[in-house]
């Protein structure tokens, strides 16, 4: 029981500090220019697409929904606030 409440506790502050989170963001950044591009996009899923063992094609489709989803003023870079505010949205729902 108390592992259990451990491990949920792990994966909440997991989603909160580890998603919508400066730090985190500023990893992703690989160039520092503030925003996400759709290679540093495409490191940024590789992750969880690796576990899910997608196909390659799969990947790229999701990638590109997934970035212009985000991506919402269209300038082709993934801002902090458009990146927190996807994560909002996702926890949301
Ligand atoms: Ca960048
Ligand atoms: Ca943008």
């Amino acid at each position: 029981m108390k592992i259990k409440l451990m491990a949920l506790i792990a994966l909440c502050s997991v989603s909160t500090l580890s998603f919508a989170n400066q730090t985190y963001f500023n990893k992703l950044d690989g160039d520092k220019n503030g925003g996400l591009n759709m290679a540093e996009y495409t490191a940024f899923t590789k992750g969880w697409m690796d576990k899910k063992d997608l196909s390659e094609e799969k990947r790229k489709k999701f990638n590109k929904n997934g970035f212009k989803k985000i991506d919402t003023d269209k300038d082709g870079l993934i801002s902090f606030e458009e990146f927190k505010a996807h994560k909002n949205k996702k926890k949301k729902k």
